[in-house]
């Protein structure tokens, strides 16, 4: 087998999330964008191919997958709408830490559903006053009989207010990482509420909003993991969550290199298609190099992801930095490559140049990412 390639297996999950694609995302994707549509119905049918529970175990219920086949799929489809498949990525990350980390009482209770996406799960950890510095993180959990009770709020939560689950990292304990521990807390508990829907430049397919918790009393069956163990979780959780999401990007960006290619041989100026003059090929040419430099180290960080390697949380941060900054520089090339066109709506490249921009903010800054890459690296 020739290391640089994909497997038959994985060319096959690959083809098929590309068909799914084609079929439920592309076509509908600028009008879930205009005007906002969550698509429950469509996010429901990837969980029917196991989209939702990718590297959840095969005992869990998942598919039992490995990183690199995640990243594929997410790929996929966020050729065709990058905001729905964050959100895909988002709820594997949360079902993976359920299965993982939490007791089978709890995987009882909520890995089935999760697994078919009949229950939709966020992952709660970016405060109003704790975003990069996440373990600085304030919302309590006090215990009190058999219950905690939990009061905070936490911020910017994708699929807030319609997500059924919410993997909520709370301060159980001391100040700092140690004092964290992660909740599953469900939507309908007394005391949970959400902020308005955020009004963003892209993903709009998602909702976004505020989680509040007001004396909400919490089972300690919920707890996921030991007490303390909270951050360790998010952070594993994250790992594989900021594979996908460089991921994203990667589709995106190919969506886009796509589209310049096929408009730059179609539009002419000047007297001949632009795809003639040298500056579009020197353009197209970088697009596709940074795309495929950015891809190679995606798809290693994911295998070391899956193998648990020693240096997997550094190449997930290398990884994640390369793909969202290269995805963005090229589905901005694109937009200049589609001229005026190109900030208009009758295009999709907009879209993807809105979409594709909280990739570098979110799942950890990329400030962030060369933080503990660099922290890595002089560790050593
Ligand atoms: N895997 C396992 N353990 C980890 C880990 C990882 N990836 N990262 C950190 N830890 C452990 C670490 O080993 C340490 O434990 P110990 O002291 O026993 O060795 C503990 O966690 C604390 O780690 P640090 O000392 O590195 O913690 P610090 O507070 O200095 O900062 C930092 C860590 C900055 C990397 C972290 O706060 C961070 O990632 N910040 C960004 C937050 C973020 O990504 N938010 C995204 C929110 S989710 C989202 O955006 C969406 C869902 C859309």
């Amino acid at each position: 087998m020739n290391q640089f390639d994909l497997t038959d297996d994985q060319r096959e999950i690959q083809e098929l999330a590309r068909k799914f694609t084609a079929d439920r995302i592309t076509p509908f994707a600028a009008e879930w964008d205009e005007k906002h549509i969550f698509p429950r119905e469509t996010i429901k049918a990837a969980a029917e191919l196991g989209f939702a529970a990718i590297y959840v175990s095969e005992e869990g219920g998942g598919i039992g997958l490995g990183r690199l086949e995640a990243a594929l799929i997410m790929e996929a489809m966020a050729y065709g709408c990058p905001s729905t498949s964050a959100f895909i990525s988002i709820h594997n990350m949360a079902a993976w830490m359920l299965d993982r980390f939490g007791s089978q009482d709890l995987k009882d209770r909520y890995l089935s559903k999760l697994t078919t996406m009949d229950w939709i799960a966020s992952y709660a950890l970016t405060e109003p006053s704790s975003g990069s510095d996440a373990a600085a993180l304030k919302t309590r959990a006090v215990k009190d009989g058999d219950h905690y009770v939990v009061n905070g709020s936490k911020q910017f939560i994708s699929g807030a207010g319609e997500n059924e689950l919410y993997l909520v990292m709370v301060r159980t304990g001391e100040d700092g990482p140690k004092g964290i521990s992660c909740l599953a807390i469900e939507k309908d508990m007394a005391g949970v509420s959400f902020g308005a829907n955020e009004k963003k430049l892209g993903w709009h397919s998602q909702p976004t909003r505020q989680l509040i918790l007001e004396d909400v009393r919490v089972p300690l069956a919920n707890l996921v993991g030991g007490e303390g163990e909270g951050f360790r979780i998010a952070m594993m959780g994250l790992d594989g969550g900021r594979l996908n999401i460089g991921a994203c990007s990667l589709g995106g960006a190919q969506r886009c290199l796509d589209e310049s290619i096929a408009y730059t041989k179609d539009r002419q100026q000047f007297g001949q298609p632009i795809a003639e003059f040298q500056n579009t090929q020197f353009m197209l040419a970088d697009m596709a190099t940074d795309l495929e430099a950015a891809r190679a180290l995606l798809y290693v960080a994911a295998a070391k992801v899956t193998a648990n390697a020693p240096d997997k949380t550094r190449f997930a941060a290398m990884a994640k930095r390369l793909a969202t900054d290269n995805g963005s520089k090229i589905v901005n090339d694109a937009l200049q490559l589609h001229g005026g066109y190109g900030y208009l709506q009758d295009y999709p490249i907009e879209r993807f140049w809105r979409d594709l921009r909280v990739h570098s903010i979110l799942e950890g800054t990329n400030q962030v990412m060369r933080m503990i890459v660099g922290r890595d690296l002089v560790r050593q």
